[in-house]
C-alpha cells in the first residue's frame, strides 16, 4: 500500500460492506485516486439531508422556497457540462469489432492506461462516496447492483432518487449471491490544500468508459445526468445490453405503461401492459404518463417507467419487465399542466432541478412550463433574465436539456405493481419516430421478424434541438443507437433470437404522432388523443379489431377506433394512415443506406424482411 494513512481513512466511517472483494477495491480505488476521506453510503434519509446541506454550503444547490418547492433544490452545471458526451462516450471491448460502427472504441488495455493516469490523484481534496446502488426493486431476480465510487455529492443524491441505494444493497452484495458491476467516477477537479471549491466542479477533458466484458464503468470529467449518474445509460443500457445478450433477456430504452379497461358487467377490468421505445423530442415521459381524453371514461392508464425497461421470459415463456429505477430524470422545458399534468404532480415536492430558470420568489421556471414567462429570473447561467432580454438575445431561460430529478413514487399514475419483483407482462411493444411524412398513425407488423424490422429501421426527423441538419430522418434503431453496448447488427440478431424462447409473442407496433399535412400542419392532435391508438392496440393484442393489410403491415379501419369525445374526419384519417408507394420506395432505400453501414453483422432475416417489403410496394 503507497499510503500510510489508508488503513486510518479506511477506519472511520467504518465500511457499510464486509465483502472482501468490495472493500478491496475500494481500498485500491482510493489509493490510486487519493481522496481525503470515504464515506460508506447508507442511503438515509439523514444522510441526504446532511449531503443537501453540504451541497448548499458548498454554492451547487439551491434551497426552493419551501411553501412553493417542498423539499426541492435547484442546480446549475458550468457550461461545458450540461449533456450527455456520445464523442467522448467509449466501448472498450476486446475487439473493435464487437463495439461496431456505430460505437467509439479505443484498445481496453491502451484506455486503462489513460484512465489510470486520468484518475491518478484525481479525488485529492474530495471526499470518495462508496455508493452502492440496485437496478430494480431490492431482492427482485430481474434486478442488478453495481458500486459507484464518486468524489460528486451531487451525484449521490441524484442516485437517491433514481435508483434504491445505500445499507439494504450493501446487505444484498454481503450475502454473495449476485455479481456487482463496478462502477468509477470522478469529476476529475482536484482540490490543493485549502483551495476553494467551485459549485459546479468538472473537467473539459471527458471520458465515459465501458468495458463490456468486465463488465465495468469509469466515467471521468463530467458530473452531470448521464455521465454521473451511472445505474442509468452507462448500466441499466450499455453494460445491460451485454449481459442480457449473454444471458437471454432484453435491456431497452422503453418506457413501460399499463392500460387497464372499465370495470365490465361483472366488476372486472382487464389490464394491458405495453412497453414502448421512442428517440428523443418525441414525448415518452408524455406518453407514459398520459391521461385519457374525453370519451374514455373509466379507462386508467398506468406508469411503469418512463425510459428503461429489462424485459425477461418467466418460465411459461411469457415476458415480463420491470423498470430498472427509481426516479424520472426528465427534460423540464416543455413539460406543463397542459403536456403533462402527472410530472407537474411527480415534481412538486422532493425534486432536484438543474439548469432551469430561478425566479425571484424561490421557485424555478422553464419554457413551456405556463403561457407567460415570469417577469424576471435568473437564467440556467445565474444571468439576469426577462422575456425582453430573452427576445433580444434568442436565449432561454432554461437549458433545453435542463432536468428534473423527481421520485416515481411521488407520480399519481405510478402503477400499484411497478415494484413487482416478478415485473409485469408485456403484451405489445411499440415503436415509433418523429416523421413529418410516409409513416402513418399507427400500424402492426406482421409478425416479430417484421416487428424487428420496423425498430431496427425507425427513425426521427432532425430537430433544431438535435445536432446536424434540421429536416433529414436520423436513424436510431430501437431507440439504442447511443445506448447498445456492443455491435448493432448482432442486436437486431439477438431480437431476432429472443421469439425462441417465447411461447407468446408479443404484437409489434409502429407509431408516429408527428405527421405533417402539405402546409406543415400537424394531423394529428396528438398528447391525451393517442390512447384512442393505445386503445387499438390493445384490441388487435386481444383479438378484438379487425385490422387493414397494407404493404407494411396492419392498420385500422376508421372504424376501428373509438371516435368519441373528437371531431375527426375520415379524409384526415385516411391522409394520416395513407401508405404512400412511392414515398415507401425512397423509404426503404434509407433502409438500405443505414443497414450497409452494419452489413456484416446483419441477420439475413433483416435482408429478407426488406426483400419483401419491397414486393409489397
Ligand atoms: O409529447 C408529445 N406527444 C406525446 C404525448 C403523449 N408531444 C410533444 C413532443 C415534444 C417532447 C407532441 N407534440 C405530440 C405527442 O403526441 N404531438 C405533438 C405535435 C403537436 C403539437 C401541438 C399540437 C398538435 C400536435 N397542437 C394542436 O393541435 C392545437
Ligand atoms: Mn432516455
Amino acid at each position: 500500500m503507497q499510503r500510510a494513512n489508508s488503513t486510518e481513512i479506511m477506519a472511520y466511517p467504518p465500511p457499510l460492506s464486509k465483502n472482501k472483494h468490495l472493500t478491496r477495491w475500494v481500498e485500491k480505488m482510493a489509493d490510486l485516486t487519493q481522496p481525503d476521506n470515504i464515506h460508506w453510503v447508507d442511503g438515509s434519509q439523514a444522510e441526504y439531508d446532511r449531503l443537501c446541506d453540504l451541497l448548499v454550503d458548498t454554492g451547487t444547490f439551491f434551497p426552493l422556497d419551501k411553501k412553493l418547492w417542498p423539499g426541492c433544490f435547484y442546480a446549475r452545471s458550468t457550461p461545458n457540462d450540461v449533456a450527455r458526451v456520445e464523442d467522448r462516450t467509449f466501448i472498450c471491448s476486446l475487439s473493435k469489432d464487437n463495439a461496431g460502427p456505430t460505437n467509439n472504441w479505443e484498445d481496453p488495455f491502451a484506455m486503462r492506461r489513460k484512465l489510470k493516469q486520468l484518475f491518478r490523484g484525481s479525488m485529492k481534496g474530495r471526499t470518495m462516496y462508496v455508493l452502492p446502488y440496485s437496478m430494480g426493486p431490492l431482492g427482485s431476480p430481474m434486478s442488478q447492483i453495481g458500486v459507484q465510487l464518486t468524489d460528486s455529492p451531487y451525484a449521490v443524491v441524484n442516485m437517491r432518487i433514481m435508483a434504491r441505494i445505500g445499507a439494504p444493497v450493501f446487505a444484498e452484495i454481503d450475502k454473495g449471491e449476485k455479481r456487482v458491476v463496478p462502477c468509477v467516477h470522478s469529476v476529475g477537479a482536484p482540490l490543493a490544500p485549502g483551495e476553494q471549491d467551485v459549485p459546479w466542479p468538472c473537467n473539459d477533458e471527458k471520458y465515459i468508459v465501458h468495458f463490456p466484458e468486465t463488465r465495468e464503468i469509469w466515467s471521468y470529467g463530467s458530473g452531470y445526468g448521464g455521465n454521473a449518474l451511472l445505474g442509468k445509460k452507462c448500466f441499466a443500457l450499455r453494460i445491460a445490453s451485454n449481459i442480457a445478450r449473454d444471458e437471454g433477456w432484453m435491456a431497452e430504452h422503453m418506457l413501460i405503461l399499463g392500460l387497464e379497461s372499465p370495470q365490465d358487467e361483472t366488476g372486472k377490468t382487464e389490464k394491458t401492459y405495453v412497453a414502448a421505445a421512442f428517440p428523443s423530442a418525441c414525448g415518452k415521459t408524455n406518453l407514459a404518463m398520459l391521461i385519457p381524453p374525453a370519451g374514455f371514461e373509466g379507462w386508467k392508464v398506468w406508469t411503469v417507467g418512463d425510459d428503461i425497461a429489462w424485459i425477461k421470459p418467466d418460465a411459461t415463456g411469457q415476458l415480463r419487465a420491470i423498470n430498472p429505477e427509481a426516479g424520472f430524470f426528465g427534460v423540464a422545458p416543455g413539460t406543463s399542466v397542459k403536456t403533462n399534468p402527472n410530472a407537474m404532480a411527480t415534481l412538486a415536492r422532493n425534486t432536484i432541478f438543474t439548469n432551469v430558470a430561478l425566479t425571484p420568489e424561490g421557485g424555478v421556471w422553464w419554457e413551456g412550463m405556463t403561457d407567460d414567462p415570469p417577469a424576471e429570473c435568473l437564467d440556467w447561467r445565474g444571468e439576469f433574465w426577462t422575456p425582453e432580454i430573452g427576445k433580444a438575445t434568442g436565449r432561454p431561460a432554461a437549458h433545453p436539456n435542463g432536468r428534473f430529478t423527481a421520485p416515481a413514487s411521488q407520480c399519481p399514475t405510478i402503477d400499484p405493481d411497478w415494484e413487482a419483483p416478478e415485473g409485469v407482462p408485456v403484451s405489445a411493444i411499440i415503436f415509433g419516430g418523429r416523421r413529418p411524412t410516409t409513416l402513418p398513425l399507427v400500424y402492426q407488423a406482421f409478425n416479430w421478424s417484421g416487428g424487428v424490422y420496423a425498430g431496427a429501421t425507425m427513425g426521427s426527423e432532425t430537430t433544431a434541438a438535435s445536432a446536424g441538419a434540421t429536416g433529414k430522418v436520423r436513424r436510431d434503431p430501437m431507440a439504442m443507437l447511443p445506448f447498445c453496448g456492443y455491435h448493432m447488427g448482432d442486436y437486431f440478431r439477438h431480437w431476432i433470437k429472443m421469439q425462441r424462447s417465447l411461447s407468446v409473442t408479443p404484437r409489434v407496433f409502429h407509431v408516429n404522432w408527428f405527421r405533417k399535412d402539405e402546409t406543415g400542419k400537424f394531423l394529428w392532435p396528438g398528447y391525451s388523443e393517442n390512447m384512442r391508438v393505445l386503445k387499438w392496440i390493445v384490441d388487435r393484442v386481444r383479438g378484438r379489431a379487425q385490422g387493414k393489410e397494407t404493404p407494411i403491415g396492419w392498420t385500422p379501419h376508421f372504424n376501428d377506433i373509438n371516435w368519441q369525445g373528437l371531431h375527426f374526419s375520415r379524409e384526415t384519417f385516411d391522409t394520416l394512415q395513407a401508405v404512400d408507394r412511392d414515398q415507401w420506395k425512397r423509404e426503404v432505400i434509407g433502409h438500405e443506406e443505414f443497414f450497409i453501414l452494419l452489413h456484416d453483422h446483419l441477420p439475413p432475416e433483416m435482408i429478407y424482411e426488406r426483400e419483401l417489403l419491397i414486393c409489397r410496394l
